[in-house]
């Protein structure tokens, strides 16, 4: 038996439903930290996220206006298009669907490209960032995000691929049409659904 045929009997020996790991992926207990470039720091008072493009009113809030929002506590697994996959992470944040109506939506809006610091960029489409599990999340555990984490703050859109969940995100930008982000323009999938191994291109 291969490591990944062992990782999901482990799983069931440990009584958790094995339907919950997407195929060609594994188990882990540990916290795996990805992105490309360095990470921000922040001065108190210096991070703000903005709601752009195709809204009646653009709204930037810094964190402690966003901690003031009305706030979810949510379990998730989380799927990383590198194969590993963490189960019942728990983050504390704000509904996406909420800074948007706050921001008003304007007719035409299809996608969300989330920008976040250093330039990365990752598309969705505005129906899969504005479910009842799509967060800006500003804790993890109950603690304050750490920085490798994307902490102050980063995007949690449990349902697909972990690469669609922006760290040190800064700016949502909803638009008319589909444009691929910094990983959908070097191979990756525009869409990414764990369950159907959409990892690349074509899949
Ligand atoms: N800003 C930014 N966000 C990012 C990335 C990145 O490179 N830059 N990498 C993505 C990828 S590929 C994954 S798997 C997750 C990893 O989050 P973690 O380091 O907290 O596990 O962050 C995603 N968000
Ligand atoms: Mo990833």
């Amino acid at each position: 038996m291969g490591f990944f045929d062992r990782n999901r009997q482990d799983l069931i020996d440990k009584g958790y439903d094995p339907s919950r790991l997407p195929p060609g992926q594994y188990l882990t207990d540990r916290f795996p930290v990805l992105h490309v470039g360095d990470v921000p720091t922040y001065a108190p008072g210096q991070w703000s996220l903005t709601i752009t493009g195709l809204v009646e009113r653009e709204v930037t809030l810094g964190l402690d206006e966003l901690k003031a929002l009305p706030s979810v506590d949510l379990t998730f697994d989380i799927h990383c298009v590198t194969k590993w996959s963490k189960f019942d992470t728990t983050w504390t944040g704000v509904l996406v669907r909420d800074l948007f109506e706050m921001a008003g939506v304007r007719s035409g809006a299809t996608h969300v490209m989330e920008h976040a610091e250093f330039g990365y960029t990752t598309n969705v489409p505005l129906a899969d960032i504005t479910t009842d599990q799509a967060i800006i999340a500003y804790a993890f555990e109950g603690e304050e995000i750490e920085p490798i984490h994307g902490g102050p703050v980063r995007v949690v859109i449990p349902h697909l691929y972990f690469w669609k969940s922006a760290k040190w995100v800064r700016r949502l930008e909803l638009r008319a049409g589909d444009a691929p982000g910094f990983w959908e323009q070097n191979g990756y999938n525009m869409y990414g659904d764990p369950f159907k191994e959409q990892r690349y291109w074509g899949e």
